[in-house]
């Protein structure tokens, strides 16, 4: 059976979604932060030397990265159609979003959370960072005209891993100029694996919020 490797109030979160959309047999291994540093207990170094969640383990399989993550279940267990067909133009927008999560969409987004801790907002990298967002957000509103989900027709992986970040920016009150996004986001997020992960992940956060 799948293992997921989850911390609290994280990223890993889309993984329980993406599992239950599979509707695939998975166990939860719970983590808690760090109240005061926010890291993820050393315990978790014995899966991932990294200490980072997510991680699943599927069988010998030890694996990392949520966009792999999602990449690789989606392939491998993808009996419904959570990717487009392999080797098509689609699925090579498919990858393209899958990176896109993790990368130019979470940088300005970890930037602007980790400088709002040190209440440093306004520093060069503060202002670096909004800027970047407000790119990001703009390219999204864009993509996201007269379409559904991000590729054009069809919900996929990564619907999943992009949510991290717009969910992120809606709960900080960043996304009233950015009216595809939200409805964009109010339809992903009533799928019904989008609320079991919601609920089973309150199940596994023993942190007061
Ligand atoms: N790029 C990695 C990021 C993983 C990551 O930074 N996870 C955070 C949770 S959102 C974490 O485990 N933080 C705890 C720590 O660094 O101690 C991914 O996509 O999975």
């Amino acid at each position: 059976m799948i293992k997921l490797h989850h911390l609290n109030k994280s990223r890993s979160k889309r993984i329980i979604w993406l599992l239950e959309e599979l509707s695939v047999e998975y166990q939860v291994v719970p983590y808690q932060r760090d109240s005061k540093t926010r890291r993820a207990p050393d315990s978790l170094k014995a899966i991932n030397p990294l200490g980072k969640s997510p991680v699943i383990q599927d069988g010998e399989l030890v694996l990392s990265e949520s966009g792999a993550i999602v990449d690789y279940l989606v392939s491998r267990y993808g009996t419904k159609s959570l990717a487009p067909a392999i080797h098509t133009p689609d699925h090579a927008r498919y990858i393209q979003w899958l990176h896109f999560a993790e990368g130019t969409a979470a940088y300005p987004l970890i930037t602007r959370y980790l400088l709002g801790v040190d209440d440093n907002l306004s520093c060069f990298l503060g202002g670096f960072a909004r800027e970047q967002m407000k790119e990001v957000l703009t390219f999204v509103n864009n993509e996201l005209v007269n379409k559904d989900y991000l590729i054009e027709g069809q919900f996929t992986g990564a619907d999943v891993l992009n949510s991290f970040v717009f969910e992120k920016i809606s709960e900080a009150g960043g996304l009233s100029k950015f009216p595809n996004i939200v409805s964009y986001l109010q339809r992903i997020l009533r799928r019904p694996a989008a609320l079991k992960a919601e609920l089973l992940e309150r199940e596994f956060d023993q942190e007061e919020s």
